[in-house]
């Protein structure tokens, strides 16, 4: 298992977007994004895998890598570059079992309790949230906001990338690294608007490259 450079900023698809996933991800390479990870709550598994397909080959193209969330088997069907795991989802280490090495496996935490049992996983990051209220997750649980990055990074190995999630926008997003995360995951901030996602994407790009970090 190698480590690994997250980019700051990690979008996700949305399957509840008017956009298929695929044109989400061709908006959100335009705008710059180089890792996005394609999150589709209500699709079944043959239609979250039709989607994943196209969405990977445009991926590809743009040079981008894609994380398959939930679903392990979609991720090594496609080769795709790795999954994204929850709590209730395949554990973490039947995952890297399946997948290999070289995939990135990430996991989702959402409380010090979680990230501190997740810590020694064979994981490539663990993703903690929501820091803020978010209207993207159905059913989320209490939000941890910038104590609870920082409570969380605290308490894990430093060599293990921390993501956070959850309501995280552009104005927000530079005092979310500033608590401890190393990257941030962001659905309505860069997706709320079809025609606007490659501008908001590269503007959100552009405002943490004023962050020295
Ligand atoms: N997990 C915790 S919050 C969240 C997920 C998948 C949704 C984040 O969406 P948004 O719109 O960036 O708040
Ligand atoms: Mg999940």
């Amino acid at each position: 298992m190698r480590a690994l450079q997250l980019p700051k900023l990690y979008p996700l698809t949305d399957g509840a977007h008017e956009l298929m996933h695929a044109e989400q991800v061709a908006r959100l390479c335009a705008g710059g994004a180089t890792l996005i990870q394609l999150r589709a709550k209500h699709a079944s598994p043959r239609e979250f895998y039709a989607a994943a397909e196209a969405a990977l080959r445009v991926a590809r193209a743009h040079g981008a890598r894609l994380i398959i969330n939930d679903r392990a088997d979609i991720a090594l069907a496609l080769r795709a570059d790795g999954v994204h795991l929850g709590q209730d989802d395949l554990a973490p280490t039947a995952a890297r079992r399946l997948l290999g090495p070289d995939a990135i496996i990430g996991y989702s935490t959402h409380n010090l309790e979680q990230a501190r049992a997740a810590a020694h996983l064979p994981i490539n990051y663990i993703a903690i949230g929501p820091v803020f209220a978010t209207k993207t997750k159905a059913n989320p649980d209490p939000f941890v906001g910038l104590t609870g990055v920082t409570r969380v990074r605290a308490a894990l190995p430093p060599t293990l990338p921390l993501v956070a999630i959850g309501g995280i926008t552009k104005e927000n997003a530079r005092a979310v690294l500033r608590a401890g995360a190393d990257s941030v995951a962001v659905v309505s901030a860069l997706l709320d608007e079809p025609e606007l996602i490659a501008a908001r994407t590269a503007e959100f790009w552009q405002s943490l490259e004023h962050e020295r970090l």
